[in-house]
Order: C-alpha cells, then sequence, then structure tokens
C-alpha cells in the first residue's frame, strides 16, 4: 500500500484556499518521497526524488519504443520529440498485429488507425479512424501544429495527411489478413480484449495472438517538460467506424505539465465513459501517488460497469512531474516498460484489481 496518498488526501480537504491548495500539494509531493521511502512500495510503482529525463509506456513491446524516445531525451531532446520517435517504432513493427501498418483490420476488412499526442503545453492533436497512412502518430502532430483544431477523422485526416507528403500505402499485411479471413468464417461479433486470458479469448478470436496492445508512451525530458503520444489500430475486427479510447484527448492520453501525465490501454469504451486518463492527472492534482491514482480509475470502472469490467481489461499508466510512475490495471497480465538513466530496459508488471 502506498502510504502517502492517503496522507495527501487527508490532509489536502483540510485546505481550502487555492493558493493554499497548490502549496500544499507542492510540499506533499516532496514529503512523499521520504514517506514512500519508508513506507512499503506497491509492485509498479516507484517513489524516489526527482527522475529524470524519464519515459514510460505500455506493455513490454514498449522497451524497444522507449529506446528510440530514450536517444532523444538523453542528449538534452524534448519529451514531445521523444514520444513520437518512440511510438513510431511500434507503428513500424509490422509483427505487431495492435499498431500501425500490419494491425489487423476492422470487420469490413479496412485498418484504421488510431493515434494523438500532446505537449506540455496543453497542445494536442488527434487523429481516428484514418487509413492507408503508416505513422498516424506523425499526422495527429501535424494536426496539433498546422491547423486550429485538435482532432481530423477518417477520409478528412487522410487527405489532410496526403496534402502534407504522407505516402498512401496499403496498411493491411498478408498476416493480419489471413487472420481477418479466419475470423470471418466464425463472424462472431463479440469484440473483447483481454489478451492476457487466453482460454477466454480462444473462442472468441481463434488463431489470434493479441487483440489489443495499444502503445501509450509519456515523458518527462531533462528541462522537466512532459509529454505523451498514444497510437493503436484498435481493436481487432471492429465495427467499420468504431473510435476507442486512444485518438481522444482525455481518455486515451492526458498531459498537464503542472501535475502529470496518464494513458490507457484495453478496452476504449470504458476508458472513455470514465474519461480515463484525465481523472488519473485530476487525482494526482489532488495528491494521489500515479499508482494510487491508476488504482482509482480502475475502481471507478468497476463501480459503473461491474458486469462488464470482470470481463475485460483496461490498464492506467501514469507519471508525475517528479518522474514518479506507477500503474493499475483491472486484470493481470498488464505490463509496462520503463527507461530512465542506468536501467533503459524494465519490464515491470502491473497491479490488478481482479485477483
Ligand atoms: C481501443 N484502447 O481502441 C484501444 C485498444 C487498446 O490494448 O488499447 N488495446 O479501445
Amino acid at each position: 500500500m502506498r502510504v502517502y496518498g492517503k496522507f495527501c488526501i487527508i490532509a489536502w480537504s483540510n485546505q481550502d484556499k487555492m493558493n493554499t491548495r497548490r502549496r500544499f500539494i507542492k510540499q506533499s509531493i516532496i514529503g512523499a518521497a521520504s514517506i514512500g521511502a519508508i513506507g512499503e512500495l506497491s509492485a509498479g510503482a516507484k517513489s524516489t526524488k526527482m527522475t529524470k529525463p524519464i519515459v514510460i509506456s505500455t506493455w513490454d513491446f514498449g522497451v524497444a519504443a522507449n529506446q528510440d524516445a530514450w536517444g532523444i531525451l538523453k542528449s538534452g531532446g524534448k519529451a514531445l520529440d521523444a514520444v513520437e520517435r518512440g511510438v513510431m517504432v511500434a507503428e513500424a513493427d509490422l509483427s505487431n498485429t495492435t499498431v500501425g501498418k500490419g494491425g489487423y483490420p476492422d470487420r469490413d476488412g479496412h485498418v484504421t488507425l488510431d493515434a494523438c499526442i500532446m505537449d506540455s503545453e496543453g497542445n494536442c492533436g488527434s487523429v481516428a479512424a484514418m487509413e492507408h497512412i503508416a505513422h498516424p502518430i506523425q499526422v495527429a502532430r501535424l494536426v496539433m501544429e498546422k491547423t486550429p483544431h485538435v482532432m481530423l477523422v477518417g477520409e478528412g485526416a487522410l487527405q489532410f495527411a496526403l496534402e502534407n507528403g504522407f505516402k498512401r500505402d496499403n496498411l493491411l499485411t498478408p498476416p493480419a489478413e489471413k487472420a481477418w479471413k479466419e475470423w470471418l468464417k466464425g463472424k462472431k461479433y463479440a469484440p473483447v480484449m483481454n489478451i492476457e486470458n487466453q482460454s477466454f479469448n480462444k473462442e472468441r478470436l481463434p488463431g489470434n495472438k493479441y487483440n489489443h496492445d495499444t502503445i501509450g508512451m509519456l515523458a518527462l525530458d531533462a528541462s522537466g517538460n512532459l509529454s505523451g503520444a498514444c497510437t493503436t489500430s484498435g481493436m481487432a475486427f471492429k465495427m467499420h467506424g468504431r473510435v476507442g479510447d486512444s485518438p481522444i484527448i482525455g481518455a486515451g492520453l492526458y498531459v498537464d505539465n503542472e501535475i502529470g501525465a496518464a494513458t490507457s490501454t484495453g478496452v476504449g469504451e470504458e476508458v472513455m465513459r470514465t474519461v480515463g486518463s484525465f481523472l488519473v492527472v485530476e487525482l494526482m492534482r489532488q495528491g494521489y501517488s500515479p499508482r494510487d491514482a491508476c488504482r482509482e480509475a480502475v475502481e471507478r470502472i468497476v463501480k459503473k460497469k461491474p458486469d462488464i469490467a470482470k470481463d475485460i481489461q483496461v490498464g492506467f499508466l501514469a507519471l508525475n512531474k517528479n518522474g514518479e510512475y506507477g500503474s493499475f490495471a483491472l486484470q493481470e497480465g498488464f505490463t509496462f516498460a520503463v527507461c530512465e538513466a542506468g536501467n533503459q530496459e524494465q519490464v515491470i508488471k502491473g497491479e490488478h484489481y481482479y485477483k
């Protein structure tokens, strides 16, 4: 149990003025490090003094993605450039059937990609249900930097990408097409994302190794600025036009440079219903540790939809301004990758709600 999360909340409720509150939270975070150091630390949580730069990302394939992000961070580069570069590794990996080219198509055979990015100044950009472009995260960044908008979808997102020099590509690889055709034989529309529970999955997605695994990446750079990125092909064999949480600012990703950043993976519908990543960041603002904030967001999902929650996976990952990180998931099996000075290839098992 993280002692300091609770400690902060109790004390915080006694503060009534905004400026006092702010000052207190800053003090709590500093205090948190020392209390955490003597308390018992949870798996998937960490409490230390300021750690920067640092980059963390969802799932074990985040290790390779973190390496590219680290290349930028270690030489003093910006968190924004690091997260964009990092998640592009997963987008380019053709063996990854849940992100970028090689991702499984929707039930009509279209590979539609979702991505978003957010920087330390509250700027953000997003694309959803976009076809034919292998690196949606780059298009999301362009939406952020070159348009007055936050989100472009479908045909409009594709048009914008092509107008800006992106190449049209066929994203449906032969293995993904094969898996889709296999799925078509059964044609059972019962999208469930819980790869970790293999026996549960076998019946619904025969022969399928991955039916989810978005990459969400959060980085704190040497200047102390946070950014995040999130990219996915979404739910395998979803309805055409279905969009999950991953490209939705506040659901799949949120960054507040005063406090911290959060991202999510798993069944997007439940994350959207609870505006999960925003919730995690707001909980950290109240003094929760990253791990406790993720846990509270998971519990919110359970409270709202207990019948759904028990059969699905959702995992949250969070990083605060001090470089402390934590995670929590509904089910066993969620992992995340951490890269920091002296320890660049860590894979950590997230704690989970259902035992
Ligand atoms: C979605 N959240 O489309 C994404 C999928 C995912 O791990 O994260 N899978 O709902």
